[in-house]
């Protein structure tokens, strides 16, 4: 469907005028970052008339609305992807070519808003395209950081993390939306008057400070329907503009500090990813978003509605993981002390609106914020939460009579810190984790007892990925070959991908399959000439490993065991080896120093091995720098072999596990996460598994007896290899990586030796390493794996996970929008 205002010449003249009315400029003089401003302006001209529709068609049918609550939004560019979902992308790639304008290159030009970490983030972003293209009203909220994850640079080596000034030319895919601003507050006390008409107490917030939360939404476009939903993201402004009255009364001063400590709120994304920051100014942030956005959903409301004790009929708040989860409280405190109602009908009302999602149970991740701390900065908000927990306490209590180690480990207030995850799981009416795996570990592990008390909360909703960026964008060869052969059903219902099943053994169909991937590797090949000088065969299996760095996604052993090939080959220079390009793109937290030495150390190995002639080329190592979700898009399609390798019972799901398997890539890894189901839909025989179970990890943890020294001392070839991070292989100084040798040993160092098994699956990782290369050796049986790979996805498509928290949890109405010229025509 061809919308009527991307007819070529209309657009064609829209973006000269564009051109003309920005930059006082012809076509012909602007450049590529004015060419961009300007066909985005175009291309949101079009997406504002459908935005105007949907609210139109959301006024009229009044459907429930979900508001997914996340202080990270992964979104990527935006451009490709609204013409690709707008129907438009090869209408418009003709017109800029009339032009002389190239629209990869114009796409190259948009900042990537990167306003997240990593998985959470990303998924957040997955979740937001699928509901608008299912058509289900829904609202992202979160913050318009000025500063998103940093650029990641590598100088020798080493990770330097630089700003990210993703605003600083303007973005043309966001509205501000000044008439919709709320107040936040801070500080303060709160006073309890007895009210006598009522003969109940109130409870009134005085002396905080104030900051006003500006909204800035950003379309989020459907795929082919004409819905456009709202991310909205906030900002933050002092009260008391600075203006002429401060100046004239002498406050300059303390105007512009309060400009500042408002803007201090959204200035930078805190970026650590599976680890809870316990600053300050992260709570703010919390805050800040959860109250402006509930504030303004309960507006919303009431706009058209007039029980507020039926807001739960209309409204769900999704919490993504505990970082919103004030929300909790701050629905309590405005139905009480701004709606009247009472406690119980408050509670009533709350816990049917707010629902929990788990994404981690990495133990750092856990949030738990001192009370003094939380008290100060959200008294009346952690006065609610005290009662929340006393009632509870009272409820565990009358459960399990006398048992106080109950208490103890379920309380929401324990040991001076509020529990966020307690009280997401006792206020939510849904808890899910992210994986059958990880939602069972959830259940037996780490939140048995609450399993045990409330085992109808518990569900799983495992993860998926938008099919609409991560292939039909992000490898267009490949999504344009698989509409020829199937159709093009599977845009918008991946199960249909399943129909490329019978092409597993056609040859012709194989062929052009693998020759597919072959051009986007030697489209790869080109980017990491250009951005490393490094020149990487595209015959050579490209290896993957692209996610965050952290100790349990095990960069570590992949490098490792790439150090154990090169020992090898320069062993047995006659070996037979296929030739490999070992890829790695990883972001580490600032703070992170182990994480930021395993990237100094796999730029060292690289080093070493791209410039040993001796091995002829065979290995070849590449650390990609700034991974990002545009450059993602790329590594995914040119991917032949997935890493996912996390110690089991360590990463919740992974998506990125989803997005190769996608694109033809399988899967080597642990039964961990989602792996587990990625190998149930495409057979053991297309994935290569090893390494041990989550079970026998948790047992290790939970009763010791796993030994890295052991493997130390009894494998020589192992123990070469951990030799060599000490003396200068890698390195002339040979206390560079100490620090990473020590993890891994009993030495005097080390609490905890290996406490991501490294050592314990290092045989099995190359163990499996070898059939990967047995299997690529064997060109057809190769083939149809990656065929099949591609084929067996259609499980971990986002609308399939949308559909499911729609039934299960949300209990959203589809709603079906009808352009206005179309309307008008009929
Ligand atoms: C999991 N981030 C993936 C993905 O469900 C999973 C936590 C605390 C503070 C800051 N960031 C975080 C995460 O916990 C996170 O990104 N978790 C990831 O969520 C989506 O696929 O396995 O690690």
């Amino acid at each position: 469907m061809i919308d009527k205002q991307f007819d070529k010449e209309t657009f064609k003249k829209s973006v000269k005028d564009n051109v003309k009315f920005l930059y006082r400029r012809k076509l012909e003089e602007a450049t590529q970052e004015q060419l961009f401003q300007a066909v985005s302006y175009t291309v949101k001209d079009v997406i504002i008339d459908n935005w105007l529709d949907t609210q139109n068609a959301y006024e009229a049918q009044d459907p429930k609305i979900v508001y997914y609550m996340s202080m990270e939004f992964l979104m990527g560019r935006a451009l490709g992807n609204n013409l690709l979902n707008l129907g438009a992308y090869g209408e418009v790639k003709e017109a800029l070519e009339e032009l002389g304008i190239d629209i990869n290159a114009l796409e190259d030009q948009e900042p990537d808003p990167a306003l997240g970490n990593g998985g959470l983030g990303r998924l957040a972003a997955c979740f937001l395209d699928s509901l608008a293209t299912l058509g289900y009203s829904a609202y992202g909220c979160g913050i318009r950081y000025r500063y998103g994850m940093f650029k990641q640079e590598i100088r020798d080596g080493y990770q330097v993390e630089v700003p990210d000034a993703w605003l600083e030319e303007g973005y043309p895919f966001e509205l501000r939306r000044p008439e919709y601003a709320k107040e936040v507050h801070f500080g303060g006390y709160v006073r309890v008057e007895y009210d006598q008409a009522t003969g109940q107490n109130k409870f009134i917030h005085e002396g905080y400070q104030a900051v006003k939360a500006i909204p800035y939404d950003m379309p989020i476009v459907g795929y082919e329907n004409n819905v456009v939903n709202t991310l909205r993201i906030w900002d933050a402004a002092a009260i008391e503009e600075f203006g002429f009255d401060s100046f004239d009364k002498g406050d300059y001063k303390k105007a512009v500090e309060q400009e500042n400590l408002a803007k201090d709120i959204v200035n930078v994304l805190y970026p650590n990813d599976n680890k809870m920051s316990g600053k300050e100014l992260r709570l703010k942030q919390q805050y800040f978003f959860v109250s402006a956005s509930i504030q303004a959903a309960i507006e919303k409301y009431k706009k058209t509605h007039d029980d507020i004790k039926k807001l739960h009929e209309k409204v769900v708040f999704q919490m993504n993981d505990t970082h919103p989860t004030m929300a909790v409280a701050e629905l309590m405190r405005i139905l009480m002390d701004q709606e009247g109602l009472g406690w119980d009908d408050a509670w009533a009302v709350t816990t049917k609106c707010v629902a929990y999602t788990n994404h981690t149970i990495m133990a750092e991740a856990l949030e738990k914020w001192p009370i003094e701390l939380f008290s100060r900065l959200l008294p009346r908000v952690y006065q609610i939460i005290e009662e929340i927990n006393r009632r509870f306490i009272i409820e565990v209590q009358n459960r399990y009579p006398g048992n106080y180690e109950k208490i103890k480990k379920m309380a929401i207030i324990y040991d001076g810190q509020v529990k966020m995850a307690h009280l997401a799981i006792v206020a939510g009416f849904s808890v899910n984790g992210v994986a059958r795996l990880h939602t069972e570990i959830l259940k037996n592990q780490e939140l048995k007892d609450f399993y045990e008390m409330m085992p109808e909360k518990f569900n799983n909703k495992t993860n998926g990925i938008t099919q609409r960026r991560f292939l039909l964008h992000g490898n267009q060869n490949l999504a344009a070959w698989i509409t020829d052969h199937i159709g093009p059903d599977w845009i918008t219902d991946l199960s249909q991908i399943s129909k490329l099943k019978v092409y597993a053994d056609d040859e012709k169909a194989l062929q052009e399959f693998m020759n597919i991937k072959f051009q986007n590797k030697q489209r790869l090949a080109k980017y990491i000439l250009e951005h490393n000088g490094v020149e990487v065969d595209p015959h050579s299996i490209f290896d993957v490993q692209v996610k965050r760095l952290h100790e349990y996604k095990r960069q570590l052993l992949n490098i490792l065991h790439v150090i154990y090939l090169y020992n090898q080959i320069k062993l047995h220079p006659e070996m037979e080896f296929y030739p490999r390009t070992f890829i790695f793109g990883a972001k580490a937290s600032a703070a992170y120093e182990r994480a930021k030495k395993i990237i100094k150390l796999i730029n060292c190995v690289a080093d070493v091995v791209n410039n040993d002639s001796s091995i002829n080329g065979k290995i070849k190592v590449v650390f990609i720098e700034n991974y990002r979700v545009s450059n993602a898009e790329m590594i995914f399609a040119a991917a032949d072999v997935s890493e996912q390798i996390s110690t089991a019972s360590k990463e919740a799901s992974g998506t990125g596990n989803m997005k190769f398997m996608l694109n033809g890539a399988p899967t080597l890894g642990t039964m961990d996460g989602a792996n587990v189901e990625i190998v149930e839909e495409v057979g053991q025989e297309n994935a290569f598994i090893f390494g041990m179970s989550a079970d026998q990890i948790i047992n290790y943890e939970n009763h010791g007896g796993y030994d890295p020294d052991f493997i130390y001392n009894t494998d020589a070839e192992i123990r070469q290899v951990l030799m060599q991070l000490i003396n200068g292989t890698f390195s002339s100084d040979t206390e560079l990586f100490r620090d990473i040798y020590d993890s891994l040993l009993n030495t005097k160092n080390c609490s905890r030796a290996d406490q991501y098994f490294i050592l314990g699956d290092f045989r099995s990782y190359a163990e499996a390493q070898k059939r990967v290369e047995a299997a690529y050796k064997d060109e057809k049986k190769w083939a149809k794996m990656a065929l099949l790979n591609t084929a067996c996805s259609g499980k971990f498509s986002s609308d399939r996970t949308i559909q499911e928290y729609v039934d299960d949890i949300w209990h959203l109405d589809k709603v079906t929008v009808t352009k206005s010229s179309e309307a008008a025509e009929k």
